[in-house]
């Protein structure tokens, strides 16, 4: 078992039972012209992690353990894009429409690719999300049971968004989770704050949270 440093108090992980999850790190969010320019963001803010996540990266591959990536992702024909996602907010452009990367929040387009620099490995596993959290309709539990997984380490976009309801989600399956704060970002500095803020408190009612340097401190001494 690894222990590491985190709030609420130190989170303890077997390692082989443990899964990195980074969660839509993809064009669509962090870069101009994709999903999350549409909505109206200030998209510079979430690039700044790509380093660190990058880091968090090689800390699973470096130790031969699981990484899971995954996309916010919707069929061509958007049969699995319920309507009132589609209809919701005011954007200049709605989810399936076609912006300066193809179109929004589609499988196979240029935006819906995860960044470069964080390109899934083979044999790592990504998959296409229709809805914010992980589980809905993913098959990803069966999946993670079939690996033995119980732990689960959390990094990626947005902190209060997609991080957060997968998180839950998988809280809710009985997973223990961390989330690495300097590997997450939001387009709102306060949103992810009380994220960290809500997920720890309450004696870590959702789970832990630490940063990347405390990770990498307790697997350089494991052993
Ligand atoms: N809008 C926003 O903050 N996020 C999303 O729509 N999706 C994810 O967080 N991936």
């Amino acid at each position: 078992m690894i222990k590491v440093a985190a709030a609420p108090y130190p989170y303890i992980f077997p390692p082989g039972k443990t899964a990195l999850v980074v969660i839509d790190m993809q064009r669509d969010f962090i870069e101009p012209g994709g999903f999350g320019a549409a909505l109206g963001n200030d998209v510079s803010r979430l690039s700044a992690i790509i380093p660190t996540v990058a880091k968090l990266l090689s800390v699973f591959r470096n130790n031969g353990w699981p990484v899971i990536h995954t996309r916010e992702a919707h069929k061509p024909d958007l049969s699995d894009c319920p309507p009132a996602k589609i209809a919701r907010g005011s954007a200049s452009l709605r989810i399936g429409q076609t912006g300066a990367m193809g179109r929004l929040l589609v499988r196979g387009e240029a935006g819906n690719q995860i960044v470069d620099a964080l390109a899934p490995y083979n044999g790592e596993i990504t998959i296409d999300k229709p809805g914010k959290g992980m589980f809905w309709a993913t098959g990803l539990h069966e999946t993670l049971q079939d690996q033995g997984i119980t732990h689960l380490v959390f990094a990626g976009v947005t902190t209060e968004v997609c991080v957060q309801t997968s998180m839950r989600e998988a809280n809710d399956r009985g997973y223990e989770c961390l989330l690495i704060t300097d590997a997450t970002e939001s387009y709102f500095a306060e949103f992810k704050a009380v994220t960290i803020a809500m997920i720890t408190a309450q004696g870590g009612i959702v789970g832990w949270a630490t940063p990347l340097a405390e990770l990498e401190n307790a697997v350089a001494s494991k052993s």
